[in-house]
Formats: structure tokens, sequence, C-alpha cells
């Protein structure tokens, strides 16, 4: 096996009995003990190398690697600390060749000879095998530079997740970098970019497994790069510790990831509506522009963004007081009209003695530091900037306390970080040194360490700030830098993509790999942020953005430097200039009319979106999924880009080429209907779908309960009347489910919510069809009628029984299909069609 290193430090000049530096590389020998502690075995091999298999569920299992005088603490900022493991079996026994550790679910073997670690499924299937195992290297110089695992990748093994890699959805036959890095105008496979997010899936054959590699500093993933069939994962320094966590189906695995790493609380309703953002909306009037237009052309819309501009010179936490005089007003007005405003907060404080944030930061000693004491000055948007180590605790308790007059005096609806890589101008880099010191909540360490995680306690600040003081509302914070587990604190966007078609085809691509990977409240900049869009484009990219968690429209827009426009007086030339607004209303009136159908369809959908954040919330389940997670045994579903699954029951296959009207897709076993014309499609086969220009093709899965609401201008504008439920027949049985609560605040979190679980039953020989509904929560919804529709239905229908009393049916006997309406009442039981 070759080294991966080079040998440069040992520089062997002749005559010299001194090197430039002393490596020593580490891998396992023999076992030589073998002890079992609570749910953790330790093997120690007579090379002292330390391996402890901690059993966390009977489906995962960590594994951490010790040498002889390593400081040992188990400290992450990824794992959840809400997380708790259950009991459970377990048995550790001994072989000729290997210890076996086995629970209900998996089994891992580890070789008295070289330490070497393989895992099977609970009939002895092989998931994964070491193929050289742990390998470590240090040196006198640089400590440890490599830590890795080797693992063999057997022909046919799919390789899924790792966060935003833009690149197709298996990562195969390439090695991927984590280094949160910012990535303006980044191209289709540039990496690493702005998030780390160091774990991923492999299916093999039909099981899944995952790995999840909870170190922070620099780590790469090589999955079969060089055509060996080679994986390997590795860290440049800290400690080799990772989660092998078993499906056996990658939603499973996703799902069990994500609860090790934890979900964010449920959104805000609004945060799921349609946002408009642009770099920037300002003065003050031209955003009130804005809002009317939104609400004149009726185009649904529920947050409006302020980009750095509205700060004073790039202050974080001041306002242009020229560009806004009446910040509250404007906020409160615009709330009036149904909107939120969102504003923009930057890690770097400018260096100025007369300005607060810094005087306090400085008077505090909150700013990240040189190893000799010096505070990192770094040149970002006001030039000098100076940066809290939110790795301090105290640091985020006062940045939180910052946003006091942002959210509860100003009442502002949410909060975007940006740039928190952290970015810095200037420097080839874009980022810290590497020998800045951060506290890292008391384990004080160099930024090679906090890096990755640098952006994540931003947020986790930020957010801490939102909730103390604005706590009866729900939180919305946007973030672009991130770290495993940062899902818990904030949504996130794809950051500075462009206005280009492959762009939209990546949007698709990492909105679902984010997803996958635990992070589901995930969107891209509708679009693009660089460069303009066509109509077309525009109007496919918001098309596609229906089907994304975050739905936000946002580019550089004509950008002119608003303080610069203050003092040049030229404040005016923002307002007016149009060259590159991407508003949906920027292409004429086809493409007005069809962005409107676009968003009036995200507002149809907004309960089963909710729906999904329910399951994601509280399940780990992602929002978005690639079609290997409906049939991961299909080898075909699992080769698919495009087409992608939204939540439980929906198929998106978006157009995501130009002058496209035909969109081919596969769609994976069972029955779906085509949501346009209720055509019935039958699975395992592909299929050319009509797509004009005015409709992204979309399917349900038969025997779907499919929840679609009123649309309104946004989404607290009024109670519904009614709730419309469209029922797509089944020839068996399947349940469905729809969760409601008051949208906003925290009462669901005392039972005040209604989860409605659907059957639907049908009896075809007998021409009969039952829908049932059992609900649990005290949340009483504000519509008091439910329209249901059936749909497909094989029979035509002569009555409908709700709970017990008959009712007319409206029937629809259209050549394809046959549509029966009925009008019950909100609570209903049961729905007998016979
Ligand atoms: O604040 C300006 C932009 C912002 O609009 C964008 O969304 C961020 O990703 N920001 C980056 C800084 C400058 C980018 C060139």
């Amino acid at each position: 096996m070759a080294e991966t290193d080079t040998e440069q430090e040992l520089d062997l000049t002749e005559g010299s009995d001194r090197h430039r530096d002393v490596v020593s590389r580490h891998r396992p020998d023999r076992i030589e003990s073998v002890e079992e502690q609570d749910r953790s075995i330790t093997f120690v091999t007579e090379n002292q190398v330390e391996l402890i298999i901690r059993l966390v569920t009977p489906e995962i299992f960590q594994l951490t690697y010790y040498l002889e005088g390593d400081v040992r603490s188990d400290f992450s900022y990824a794992i959840d600390p809400e997380f708790e493991s259950p009991e459970f079996n377990y048995s550790v026994k001994q072989e000729d060749k290997h210890y076996v550790i086995e629970t209900s679910s998996l089994r891992a073997t580890v070789s008295k000879e070289k330490l070497l670690v393989d895992f099977y499924d609970k009939d002895g299937n092989v998931l994964c095998e070491d193929e050289d195992g742990f390998y470590r290297r240090e040196s006198l110089m640089k400590g440890i530079s490599e830590l890795k695992v080797t693992k063999k990748a057997p022909r046919g093994v799919r390789y899924f997740g790792l966060g935003d890699k833009a690149v197709d959805v298996d990562l195969r036959g390439r090695a991927y970098e984590n280094w949160n890095t910012d990535s303006y105008a980044y191209e289709r496979g540039e990496d690493p970019l702005y998030r780390s997010i160091p774990f991923y899936l492999a299916l093999i054959e039909d099981r899944a497994y995952g790995i999840f590699l909870d170190n922070t500093y620099r780590t790469r993933f090589s999955f079969d790069r060089q055509k060996d069939r080679v994986s390997s994962f590795n860290a440049r320094g800290g400690v080799m510790n990772y989660y092998f966590i078993y499906g056996p189906k990658l939603k499973e695995v996703t799902e069990r990831y994500t609860k090790l790493t934890g979900t964010p609380e449920m959104p805000p309703m609004w945060a799921l509506g349609y946002h408009q953002c642009r770099w920037s909306y300002y003065p003050e009037a031209r955003v009130r522009e804005l809002a009317d237009t939104f609400r004149e052309k009726k185009i649904p819309c529920d947050a409006i963004y302020l980009d750095i501009d509205y700060m004073d010179e790039y202050r974080v936490f001041t306002w242009n007081k020229k560009l806004f005089p009446d910040a509250k007003k404007m906020i409160s007005d615009l709330r009036e009209q149904g909107f939120r405003t969102i504003v923009m907060i930057d890690p770097g404080v400018k260096m100025d003695k007369d300005y607060f944030v810094f005087q306090e930061g400085m008077d505090q000693d909150f700013f990240c530091k040189r190893p000799d004491g010096e505070t990192v000055i770094a040149p970002v948007w006001p030039s000098k900037c100076v940066f809290p180590d939110f790795t301090q605790p105290d640091v985020r308790d006062w940045w939180a306390d910052l946003y006091k007059p942002l959210v509860d005096d100003l009442e502002m609806g949410g909060i975007w970080n940006d740039m928190n890589e952290p970015a810095v101008f200037e420097v080839k880099r874009k980022t810290f040194p590497n020998d800045i010191r951060h506290d890292y909540d008391g384990h004080p360490c160099s930024h090679k360490k906090a890096h990755n995680i640098y952006g994540m306690q931003m947020a986790r600040a930020s957010l801490k700030g939102i909730k103390k003081h604005a706590p009866d509302r729900r939180p919305f914070l946007l973030t672009r830098a991130n770290f495993s587990g940062g899902q818990r604190y904030a949504a996130l966007w794809t950051g500075d993509n462009i206005a280009t078609w492959d762009h939209l085809r990546l949007a698709n691509e990492q909105c679902q790999r984010l997803s996958i990977s635990g992070y589901s409240f995930v969107g891209s900049d509708v679009g693009g942020f660089v460069k303009k869009p066509d109509g077309e484009l525009l109007a496919r990219w918001m098309q596609l953005s229906v089907f994304h968690p975050l739905f936000r429209n946002h580019s550089m827009g004509y950008n002119v430097d608003g303080a610069a426009a203050v003092k040049k007086d030229q404040v005016e030339l923002q307002k007016r200039n149009t060259e590159n607004d991407q508003e949906p209303w920027c292409f004429g009136k086809k493409f007005t009319e069809i962005n409107r159908e676009a968003v009036n369809l995200r507002y149809r959908l907004l309960n089963y979106l909710y729906t999904a954040f329910y399951s994601y919330i509280n399940e780990g389940t992602p929002v978005l999924k690639p079609l290997a997670y409906e049939d991961q045994g299909d080898s075909t579903a699992a080769m698919q880009n495009d087409a992608f699954l939204f939540g439980d029951d929906i198929l998106v296959s978006p157009v995501v080429s130009k002058d496209k009207t035909v969109v081919t897709t596969y769609l994976p076993k069972g029955k779906w209907y085509h949501y346009w014309d209720d055509m019935i499609f039958e699975g395992g086969k592909t299929y050319d779908i009509s797509a004009p220009l005015e409709r992204i093709p979309f399917f349900v899965r038969e025997g779907t309960v499919l929840p679609l609401r009123e649309v309104m201008q946004y989404t607290d504008e009024k109670d519904p009347d009614v709730l419309e439920l469209n029922v797509y027949h089944s020839a068996s049985s399947k349940t469905s489910r729809l969760y409601e609560d008051g949208e906003e605040g925290w009462d669901y979190k005392n039972g005040e919510y209604r989860l409605t679980n659907f059957s639907y039953d049908p009896d075809e020989i007998n021409q009969k069809t039952v829908l049932s509904a059992s609900r649990e929560g005290s949340y009483e919804p504000g519509y008091e009628s439910v329209e249901i529709t059936f749909i497909g239905l094989p029979f035509k229908p002569a009555t409908a029984n709700v709970d017990g009393k008959e009712k007319d049916v409206e029937i629809d006997d259209s050549e394809t299909v046959k549509v029966c309406r009925v009008n019950v009442a909100s609570g209903f039981e049961e729905i007998i069609l016979s």
C-alpha cells in the first residue's frame, strides 16, 4: 500500500544527522488486550494503537482510534446534546481470527492480526470492510498531519451524501474535501464549497449504510478515485472518530444520522412561503415599491430581505439612516401588508473605536487572536475587521444580545448570516491563517480545528439571540457556512451560484444531496445570483424551487455599494436601475403569469410541505430524496439525477434544459398520477412527459391523500375556509398523514397540534372504498369543512356514507379517470364510497 504522504520532511542530506522533520507512521498490529465496559469495547494492539468501539444504538457503532499519550476528549459540536442512547442487548465473542460484536441489527468483526474492522448485517451479508484500516502520520514539526481509514469499494457500490458537493448524485470516482470556502460563482465540480458535512451513505446491492466522520479539521473523502476499488476518509488532525450507521434502507441511514446530529424546531409557516431577496433593495421607497408590486400583481410572498447595504457602512447591528430613516415603521408597515423583513448580519466587525460593537468586543476580549495574543484583523466589507470567537460561550451570549434591537424592538422576521466561513478578502486563502486561536468551548485549539465550525457557532449564537429576544415567535435564521449538526440552528442556501442551465441542475442536485445529508431546510438562489437569467430559465427555476424547502429568489442585481451611493448622492440611481432585475414579473406578461402560477402552486402545497417538515423534525426523514431512496434495489432509479421525491408521496421531474417541453423521466415501481391531468402511469418504466413552459411535471403516488391549501397572498392572510384533500385511488391500502398547528408560536409543544393519520382502504371487488381519519393533538384548524376529491376510482360510487350518514356525491366521469367529490366536516372520521 503506497503512503499518501511525501518523504520530503526527512531531508536525508548526506553528512547530516539532523532532519528537517521527524515523521512517524502508525498502523495497528496484533491485538494485545480487549476490555468491555458500558457498551464500549476497547482493543489495544501490541504497538499501542487503541480502538474503542462504542455501541450507540443497535444500528450505530462509534469507532475512535487513539495512540498512547493522546489527550482524550469526547467533545463534539456535531452530536445533538439531546441525543440519547437507548438500552439494548449485544454480545462480544472471540473467534479464531476475530472478535465479533453483535447487536440485533449489526455485526462488526475486528481482526486480531491487524485491527481491521468489517461490518455485516445480521444475516451475514457484507456491508463494509476495511482495506488497510487505520493509519496515522505525525511529525515533530507538524503534529498529526494525517488520520486515515481505508475501506474496500467493491464494484457496484454507490456513494451518496456529503452535503453540498456540486456533482451528480453518485459520488463514486472522485475525491472531495471539506473546508468551508467562500466560493463566489462556483462551477460544477468545484470543491470544497461553503460548508462541511463529513457524512456519506453507501449502497451495496440493496443494503445501505453511512459513515459520519466526526472531525472538524479539513477532511477528505475518496470514493474509488483511482479505480482501485478503495475508498478512504482522512482528516488533517484531531482524532479518528467515526460513526458507522446501518440502514438497511438509505432513508433509515439518513434518519439515524439526522437524529444523532439533531433537527431544528418547526419553522414558522411563513418561512415556507415565497421569499424575495436581492443585493440590495434600498432605499426604503424601493422596498415599499417591491412590496406593493407583489400585492398588485397578486404573486404571493411572505418575506423580503435587506442585504448588507441597509447598514451604516457595513457596521453590523446598525442602520444607514439615509436609506432607512425609520426602519421600525417600514418593518411594521410591511408586516401589515403580510411581509416579514429579514436582514443580513456578517461576522466581521468594523474596526472603529467609535463603534459600540467593536468597543464592547474589545473591552471584553471577545475577538479572535493570533497565538501570541494579537487580535486578528482582516479585510471584509467594512475594510478592516475583527471577528468574534463564536466558539466561546460568553461571546455567543454577547452576540445573541446584540440582536435585541433588531428582533425585539423592530420585530424583525428573520436573520441572514453570510460570509461566515469565515470569508476574508484579498488573500488567496480566502480565510484566516491556520494558527488563529479559538476557545472551542473550553478546548482551546487553532483555526485548523475550528475553521469548519466557525459559521455553525455563529449561527448558534444568532439563533440564541433571536429566540431570546422574541421568545414567542418561531425563529427564522439563514446561514451560508455550516457543519454537520448545524441543521439544528439555521436554514441554508447553496451560495453564489450563476444564472445558467447547468446551475439549475446543480441547484437540484445540491438540494437533494444536502437533504439526505441531514439538512432539509435548503434552497438555492432562484434565478441565479451571478448574471441575469432569461425568462425561461427563471421560470424553470421558480418551478423547481416550488419543491425546495427554502424558496428564495436572490441575485446580485445591479449592485451599487449602498454607502457609496449615499455619499455620492446616487441613491436614485440604484432605485431606478432595472437592468438586472429578476423579480418574478421582470420578463413580460407571459412569464409573469407562469411565475405567479408557480408561486401559487407552492402555496397550494404548503400543508403537504409542512407535514414533510414534521417528519423531518421528528423522525429525521429528508424532505427531498433522490429516487434511489424510493426503491434502492432498482438500479435505474438509483441513476437518476434530475427526478426526485418531495416529501414521501410526490415525485418531481423538473425541466432543467433550455427549450425543452418534454421531460424523459423514470418512474419507480407502483402507480403514479400525473398531477396536472390525473393520468395514471405504471412505474418501472421511462416516459416522455409533456412539460409546456407553464408546467413542471410532478406525480402523486397512488393511495395518497394530498392536502391542498387555499392560495393566499401570504401564509397568514386569513384562516382558510376549506381544506381540500385529493385522494388518489390505489388497489391496495395506504396511509398518509397531515400535520397542522398554529403555524407560529410554541403551543404545538404543549399538545396544540393535530396529526391526522389517513388510511385509504379500497375494496375493488365489491366496488367500495373507505377513507378513514384518526387524529391526535388538541389543535383545531380554522377551516370547518373539507372538500374531498377521489381521483381514479375504478367504479362510479352512488353514495358516500360519512360517519354513518348518507351524503350526496358529485361525479365527474371523464374518459380517463373517475372523479368523485364530497364535502365533509373538518373532523370527519370515515367515508365509505360505494
Ligand atoms: O452581501 C452580499 C452578498 C450576498 O448577496 C450573497 O448572497 C452572499 O452569498 N454576499 C455573498 C457577499 C458578496 C458576494 C460577492
